[in-house]
C-alpha cells in the first residue's frame, strides 16, 4: 500500500546523535527523502541497523527496526526478506560492519536476496576511536595505522557486483542526486547496494585533513568510479525460492505460503502463557508447535520461543508458548500461567518461573519427578498409567498437552488433532498418543 507522508522521521527521537558535520546526518536525511518519494507504507518497511555510529540510525524512523550484532545486519535482513518478501528491507551498515561481516555480504550478493544495503563509508571505525577499516585508503593515518595504511582498500561495489548483486553503486554524501540513487536502489529487484563515501569529522577528517576535495582525489587515485556500476536482472532469491518450492510441490515448507485457516472456535478470553519444560530428544518444541497450530486453527494468535543448549542431544529443551485472541507483541514468557515440568533437565531450568507462579496458576508435573514447592495448583501426571504410549518419552509432551486441553477447554481437542495431521509422517503415532492421554491418571 502506498501512503503519502511528509516525513518518515520520528520527531520524538530526533535530533540525530552524530557529531557536527558527520556524513551520517546527510545519509539519513536522504534516506528519508527516498522513502517520502517512494511513498511506502511505513509498516511495510524494515530498517535493519548494524553497529557503530551508523548503527544508531534505526530509532529515528517511523518504520519497523531490527538491531543486532556487528557485521550481521545483512543476515537478519535476509531472514526477514525470506519470511516476508513483500517488505522493503533496508540495511544501514558502516564500512567497519562491512569488513567484519564481509562474508555475509558476499553471500547475500551471491544469493541476490532483495535487500537494500546503504554503506555509511567514512573510511574508519568512528564509534570506537577512528581505527582503520577495510576501506581506509592507502597511506591514510588512523589510530591503528600510525605510519599510514599499507593494505589495499576494499572496492565495495566491485566485490558485491562480481559476486552477483543485481545493483551496485558508489557515490558520496556531496552528491546532489543521492536521494534519487537510494530510491533507484530500493526499487531495484534483488540485492542492491550503494557505497556512500562520507566524512567522519571526529577522526578521519582530523587525522588526514580530509575534505570533500580530498575525497574526490582519493576516489580518482584509486580508480574507483562513481555512479551505477552494476545493473542486472538476475532473479531475486526469496521469490525464486518460493517459486521453486511450489513447483516441487513443497509449498508447506515455505514460511508464509500456507495459512492455517481457523475452522474451530476458542473460548480463551485473554492471553495465556505456557512453558513446556522437557529434555532434548523428547519432541518438546514439536509438541509446542502442534499445540500452537491447533490454537491458530481455533482462531487464536500464537507464538513460540524455544530454548535448548548447543548440545542438541543432551540437556534441557524448553518451549515458551503464548496463545491469545489479540495480536501478540512480545514472544518471550517471563511469568507463565501454566508450567509443564516433564523431565528433570527441564524442571531444573524453570525453578524461577515455578517460584513465580500464583495460586490461580497451574503446575503440571510428571509424577516421576520429586515434589515441587509452589503456590500454584499442581497436577501430577502418572504417564505409566497410559501403558505403551506413556512409557515413550518423546510422546510425554503431546500427552500432557492433551490432558491440559481436555480439562481447560481453551480450544477443541479436534483442532489439536487437525494440527497433528499437518505432518503426515508422524501423525499416526502422535494421534494415538493424544488418544492415550485420556488414560493418564492425575494425582
Ligand atoms: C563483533 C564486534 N567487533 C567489534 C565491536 C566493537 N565495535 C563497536 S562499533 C565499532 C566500529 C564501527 O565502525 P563502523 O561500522 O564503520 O561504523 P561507524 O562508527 O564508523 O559509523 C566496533 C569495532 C563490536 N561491537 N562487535
Ligand atoms: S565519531 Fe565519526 S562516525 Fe561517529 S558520529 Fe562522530 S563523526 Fe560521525
Ligand atoms: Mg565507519
Amino acid at each position: 500500500m502506498n501512503t503519502k507522508r511528509e516525513t518518515y522521521l520520528n520527531p520524538d527521537t530526533l535530533p540525530f546523535p552524530f557529531c557536527p558535520g558527520c556524513g551520517h546526518h546527510t545519509i539519513l536525511e536522504k534516506l528519508n527523502q527516498a522513502l517520502v518519494d517512494l511513498a511506502l507504507d511505513p509498516k511495510e518497511v524494515v530498517i535493519v541497523s548494524d553497529i557503530g555510529c551508523a548503527g544508531l540510525s534505526d530509532r529515528y524512523f517511523d518504520t519497523h527496526a531490527f538491531h543486532g550484532l556487528h557485521g550481521r545486519s545483512v543476515t537478519y535482513a535476509t531472514g526477514i526478506k525470506m519470511a516476508r518478501p513483500e517488505l522493503t528491507v533496508i540495511v544501514l551498515i558502516g564500512d567497519g560492519g562491512f569488513g567484519i561481516g564481509g562474508h555475509h555480504m558476499l553471500n547475500a550478493a551471491r544469493r541476490n536476496i532483495g535487500v537494500n544495503v546503504f554503506v555509511f563509508n567514512n573510511l574508519n571505525y568512528g564509534m570506537t576511536g577512528g581505527e582503520h577499516s577495510v576501506t581506509t585508503p592507502l597511506e591514510a593515518r588512523t589510530s591503528t595505522t600510525p605510519y599510514g595504511q599499507l593494505e589495499q582498500p576494499l572496492d565495495i561495489p566491485a566485490s558485491v557486483g562480481v559476486n552477483g548483486a543485481n545493483f551496485a553503486a558508489r557515490t558520496t554524501t556531496f552528491d546532489p542526486d543521492l536521494a534519487d540513487l537510494m530510491t533507484q536502489a530500493i526499487q531495484h529487484e534483488g540485492f542492491s547496494l550503494v557505497d556512500i563515501w562520507e566524512l567522519c569529522t571526529a577522526y578521519f577528517v582530523i587525522q588526514n585533513r580530509f575534505s570533500k576535495a580530498r575525497m574526490q582525489e582519493t576516489l580518482e587515485k584509486l580508480d574507483f568510479e562513481t555512479g551505477v556500476l552494476h545493473d542486472r536482472q538476475r532473479p531475486e532469491f526469496s521469490r525464486a525460492y518460493r517459486e521453486k518450492a511450489v513447483s516441487e510441490g513443497k509449498r508447506e515448507n515455505v514460511v508464509g505460503l500456507t495459512s492455517l485457516d481457523p475452522s474451530f472456535e476458542s473460548s480463551l478470553p485473554r492471553q495465556k502463557s505456557l512453558i513446556i519444560a522437557g529434555a532434548a530428544g523428547a519432541k518438546i518444541s514439536t509438541a509446542g508447535t502442534l499445540f500452537s497450530q491447533g490454537a491458530i486453527f481455533s482462531g487464536l494468535q500464537a507464538t513460540q520461543r524455544n530454548d535448548y543448549p548447543v548440545t542438541v542431544k543432551t540437556g534441557h529443551s524448553i518451549a515458551e508458548v503464548i496463545l491469545s485472541p489479540e495480536e501478540i507483541y512480545y514472544t518471550g514468557v517471563e511469568t507463565p500461567e501454566v508450567v509443564f515440568a516433564l523431565f528433570p533437565e527441564g524442571l531444573a531450568k524453570v525453578q524461577k518461573q515455578i517460584k513465580a507462579l500464583n495460586p490461580e496458576d497451574l503446575l503440571i508435573l510428571n509424577a516421576d519427578l520429586p515434589e515441587v514447592e509452589t503456590a500454584a495448583q499442581t497436577w501430577r501426571l502418572d504417564f505409566r498409567s497410559a501403558k505403551r504410549w506413556g512409557r515413550k518419552k518423546e510422546y510425554r509432551a503431546i500427552m500432557a498437552l492433551g490432558v491440559y486441553l481436555r480439562a481447560s477447554k481453551i480450544y477443541p481437542i479436534e483442532a489439536f488433532q487437525a494440527a497433528i495431521e499437518l505432518s503426515p509422517r508422524y501423525a499416526e503415532d502422535n494421534l494415538a498418543a493424544l488418544e492415550a492421554s485420556k488414560d493418564v491418571e492425575m494425582g
